[in-house]
């Protein structure tokens, strides 16, 4: 494997000190080393990915430098933008370094969410013409094709991509890790809004563990899963699905259960959310100021106002809560108020290590989700 110190190391034989992008659990180790290695300035964990090859392309034209970005390859879509209309050579011709990490490369067992991006993402490099590499374990290997990887950026002035499967990386635990001292995990916040909204009521639950304690918390309650349409991927586009239902089916309530995260990814959602103000949507932020489905690398969450935002967007009322007894108290005020509603609730980072994941497909979701909708 290879020592993510040696990776960062090599890097900076070649300049390269600048580091953006969205944190994926295969360059855990890897983005957690940047994260307690790298100053703030020169670590910026972006909003989605398309953005980090912007911040890239902006040190570059600043410094001369070549930027690295990182992310999942789930990311590669928002990224595929910015890559054809900015820095390919046709265009404005920016050098820089991709890190790509590759879930549901073919033949491993994946989530079904990864495993059609998993068969496209070299395919997605091939047809936008940028040069890659799969990362060897061996270190002495990579390091010859990280050297590649350099010196053909430093020639061309093209993008060059270096994909990362499962187990690249040797373990390195987060040091610098966001203060959290908040009373309630993200669980037992889950639990007390599912506990309390209505029961013909629908969640559309966003990306990661939110998703998967959800469907815990319906499994261990003997309830169905009918009521849930589970976001496994599409990072930050939950509240988008939640309006879209709200607004054609407006005899319901419909909740969206967001990340910090995700929100930050696609946060334009909350101004046309705000905008056509359906008066059944609840929109829910549970804010651990991290990236916790995938290391934990800090967001900006905790230094922005989520309520205030959502407010200035046209949210009709808005809450901050990060106790249980506020947050019941509010989710029984909030029977009786018309949407559109932000409750933002603080919570801690961490997840159960035993916590399950889904074990309905995404077809058999969406058509329990179509039927019980149109009961
Ligand atoms: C476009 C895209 N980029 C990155 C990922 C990888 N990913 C999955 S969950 C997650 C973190 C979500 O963070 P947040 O919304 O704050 O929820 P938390 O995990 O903290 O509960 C990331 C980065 C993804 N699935 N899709």
């Amino acid at each position: 494997m290879i020592s993510p110190k040696f990776f960062i190391d090599t890097l900076a034989e070649y300049g390269v000190d600048f580091f953006t992008g969205v944190p994926d659990s295969l360059l855990k180790n890897v983005c957690a080393y940047i994260t307690d290695h790298i100053e703030p300035h020169h670590n910026i964990i972006a909003a989605n990915e398309g953005g980090a090859i912007a911040l890239a392309a902006g040190y570059h034209l600043a410094t001369k430098k070549i930027g690295c970005v990182y992310m999942q390859n789930s990311g590669q879509g928002n990224a595929i933008n910015p890559l054809a209309s900015l820095t390919d050579c046709e265009v404005y011709h920016i050098p820089l370094l991709l890190l790509i990490g590759w879930r549901g490369r073919p033949g491993i067992h994946d989530e079904p969410q990864h495993v059609k991006q998993g068969k496209i993402t070299t395919g997605l490099l091939n047809i936008m013409g940028i040069n890659y590499e799969v990362l060897n374990k061996d270190e002495a290997i990579a390091s010859k094709q990280i050297r590649k990887a350099l010196n053909s950026i430093q020639e061309t002035g093209n993008v060059f991509a270096l994909v990362v499967e499962k187990d690249t990386f040797d373990a390195y635990t987060l040091q610098n890790s966001v203060l959290d001292t908040f009373p309630m995990t993200r669980e037992e916040a889950i639990k007390a809004v599912a506990q309390s909204i209505e029961p013909e009521a629908v969640v559309v639950s966003t990306t990661g563990m939110i998703s998967r304690e959800l469907f815990e918390y319906r499994a261990n309650n003997s309830q169905s899963h009918e009521r849930d349409f589970l976001t496994v991927g599409s990072m930050g586009h939950a509240s988008q699905i939640a309006l879209g239902i709200a607004l054609q089916k407006n005899d319901r309530r419909i909740y969206c259960f967001d990340g910090d995260g995700a929100t930050l990814m696609h946060m334009g959602g909350l101004a046309i959310i705000g905008s056509m103000k359906p008066d059944n949507l609840i929109h829910i932020v549970f804010n651990n100021g991290a990236h916790d489905s995938v290391g934990g690398q800090p967001t900006v969450g905790m230094q922005i106002n989520i309520p205030d935002i959502a407010k200035a967007c046209g949210y009709k009322t808005t809450f901050r809560v990060s106790t249980i007894d506020e947050l019941n108290n509010v989710l029984s005020s909030i029977k009786c108020l018309h949407g559109p509603i932000m409750l933002e609730v603080l919570v801690r980072k961490g997840n159960r290590k035993d916590l399950g994941r889904p074990t309905t497909t995404p077809i058999e979701n969406k058509m329990a989700l179509m039927q019980y909708l149109n009961k």
